[in-house]
């Protein structure tokens, strides 16, 4: 078992700082704390989508210099949600160009007047261009969704007299072009027989609905002036000792001391120190496990970092606590370890899609699709096709639930997709990912990308730079893409640390000949495993079942046929499983939406979940095979209990 990932790995160490710095600031995610308030400005904004035909008027008629609601009429918009399902004007579903949000806000008095305060303004994610004005004053820009991105507002709030009411004006535009992550290409149509002059259509290269705006919260919330800018953490385990290596970065003083303490669960402490970048040893720890891997999941120490400096105004102090699961992961030829143990994922591909919220943040939401993994026994979930909101990599840490972490790189179909722009582009939306997500230890790998033409050349070598880019920032975790590619075609595969594999056998190809699938399966995993020898994950497979639908024998689009075509998947999967292959991801979850086509029914059926979170037949077959394995798989064996298969799986 050649343990060689890691070795690599280490090499590259020095270079995170530097590419960590490239990024100028940490982001880390807003709390509470005894030096820091935050308010979010989640609820009702005005909205208005500029339908004029250059989509420019907005900006020719300066919107943002007064309330949105003198240029014109506006709608009510709920704040996080796409705006897309939320009008009855039809042009709003799929509507291409630039929307305009706004919202006013009053201030805490101390906010503006104590000048050892800090005001942050937050934007959790903006499909896909964003620009942002404070009282009409161009505050930001952000290039890219799915990601946080934020602003120093002090200047602007802290002018003296009284500005406690704030307007904040934001547009966003949601045109994908070549060089936008996911790209995609706008296509004018000029036969003039056929369409309007200047009509044109947005083409996307991916099967999720482009939904867009303010889709998570926007939040404003205060620092000291001397504050916690980043930390970051990274663990490992020396025999029966756990070790927490940190390195934590303030700004706004050179001068100040700190209190670093590692708490566990009981609000003990641990460790402690007093420097900047250390190592803390926690004798005895206890590790952060996926849950029913072992008897104890899950389980979190808390990071507390105490600032104190003085500045020409008195004393500031700033409190932030991190949460730190202990863990380590490695990769060998044929095995993915979680604490040097073999780690088998048995989960699920999700998208953060439902009902007529679109991609919006919804905390319930959240809380179902948690409890349905727990109840189908799914212990890992590939964040298909863009980084998720930051509550749910917190749930995941909670409760144990591993992840696959993958960026916006989907779509990438084209030749001319592969250029210099996009690739400088890719880079730095891996920093942002890193930079974001790189202390939870749910997330186990990156992903850079999903389906990417990697049999071009030109691809070859894109994602060869994402990939040591990727490994350059993060030494710590394994990287990968999500290759469609034949084995002998896919420039790309050679640079990845673990193989990870969509195929849809007996859907897109054969269909109706499910008796094809095992064949098929072992062909693909011994060529790619002879080639490569490295561990592979089944990242996608799957067949589409409209709920209700039903036939025997079966035929496609019924549950039967999605059953039955993930049985005979699963013959396949246990021929390998305990040998090299380490995972399977179902393709989905729950049905999701995506552009109309006469390939899709009021989107894609793929879920073995409806998009209202109702179980298909398909379900309660992964469930009882999810559980299966999990009591199979359970370390330490002895403490093994069975479970699933009765009720309630959690008494
Ligand atoms: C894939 C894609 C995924 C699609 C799925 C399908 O290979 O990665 O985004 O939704 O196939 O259902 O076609």
């Amino acid at each position: 078992m050649a343990l060689r990932t890691l070795v690599a790995w280490a090499a590259l160490g020095p270079l995170l700082w530097g590419c960590a710095l490239a990024l100028q600031g940490g982001m880390l995610y807003p709390q509470e704390s005894p030096s820091r308030e935050r308010k979010e400005l989640d609820g009702l904004w005005s909205f208005r989508a500029d339908f004029s035909d250059n989509r420019r008027r907005g900006f020719e008629e300066q919107w943002y210099r007064r309330p949105l609601r003198e240029s014109g009429p506006t709608l009510d918009m709920p704040v996080p949600s796409s705006f897309n399902d939320i009008g009855q004007d039809w042009r709003l579903w799929d509507f291409v160009g630039w929307v305009w949000y706004e919202r006013e806000v009053i201030l805490p008095e101390r906010w503006t007047q104590d000048l050892r305060t800090r005001v942050v303004l937050r934007i959790g994610s903006a499909h896909s261009y964003a620009i942002v004005w404070v009282n009409g004053v161009h505050t930001l820009e952000h290039e890219g969704g799915y990601l946080p991105f934020e602003a120093d507002i002090s200047n602007l709030v802290q002018v003296g007299a009284l500005p406690s009411r704030l307007r904040i004006t934001i547009a966003i535009n949601n045109t994908l072009t070549p060089t936008t992550l996911p790209p995609g290409t706008i296509q004018y149509m000029n036969d003039t027989s056929k369409y309007p002059k200047g009509y044109f259509v947005q083409n996307i290269y991916f099967d999720f609905f482009n939904y867009a705006g303010l889709q998570r919260s926007v939040l404003l919330y205060t620092t000291p002036t001397t504050y916690i800018d980043d930390i970051t953490v990274t663990t490992d385990v020396e025999q029966d000792s756990g070790l927490v290596n940190y390195q934590i970065f303030v700004k706004g003083n050179n001068l100040f001391e700190l209190e670093v303490r590692l708490l566990d669960a009981e609000n003990k402490v641990v460790a402690n120190r007093t420097v900047t970048q250390g190592q803390l040893k926690v004798p005895g720890a206890s590790l952060w496990w996926p849950y029913l891997m072992h008897e104890r999941p899950a389980y979190l120490y808390s990071l507390e970092v105490r600032l104190t400096a003085q500045t020409s105004l008195g004393p500031v102090s700033d409190f932030y606590t991190l949460p730190v699961g202990i863990r380590t992961v490695a990769v060998t030829e044929s095995q993915f370890l979680i604490n040097g143990k073999p780690f088998y994922f048995h989960g699920v591909n999700k998208h953060e899609d439902a009902d007529i919220r679109g991609k919006g943040f919804d905390w319930p939401l959240l809380v179902k699709d948690f409890n349905l993994l727990r109840w189908l026994g799914a212990n890992a979930f590939r964040t298909s096709h863009y980084p998720y909101a930051e509550e749910v990599l917190q749930m995941c840490d909670r409760h144990g639930i591993v992840v696959i972490d993958e960026c916006p790189g989907v779509g990438l179909a084209l030749p001319q997709f592969f250029n210099n722009v996009s690739l400088h582009h890719h880079m730095r939306v891996m920093e942002e990912v890193v930079r974001r997500d790189k202390n939870h230890p749910a997330v186990v790998m990156w992903s850079v990308a999903n389906e990417p033409a990697s049999h071009l050349e030109s691809a070859g070598h894109y994602l060869k730079m994402v990939i040591a880019h990727t490994k350059a920032l993060d030494p710590s975790r394994p990287v990968t893409f999500v290759s469609k590619s034949n084995y002998t075609a896919d420039k790309a595969a050679p640079y990845v640390d673990v193989i990870c594999l969509n195929s849809y056998y007996s859907w897109y190809y054969d269909f109706g000949h499910l008796e094809l699938i095992q064949r098929q399966l072992a062909t693909q995993f011994e060529n790619w495993y002879k080639k490569y020898q490295k561990p592979i994950i089944q990242s996608e497979y799957g067949a589409e079942a409209i709920a209700g639908f039903h036939q025997d024998p079966p035929l496609m689009f019924t549950e039967e046929y999605q059953k039955s075509l993930l049985e005979q998947y699963h013959l396949g999967l246990d021929q390998k499983r305990r040998k090299y292959v380490v995972g399977e991801l179902i393709w989905n979850f729950a049905d999701f939406m995506t552009e109309q086509s006469p390939l899709r029914v009021l989107g894609n059926k793929k879920g073995i979940f409806t998009r209202q979170r109702q179980p298909k037949g398909a379900a309660f077959l992964l469930r009882e095979r999810y559980w299966k394995i999990a009591n199979e798989t359970r370390y330490p064996h002895s403490v093994a209990k069975s479970q699933c298969l009765g009720n309630s799986p959690f008494t």
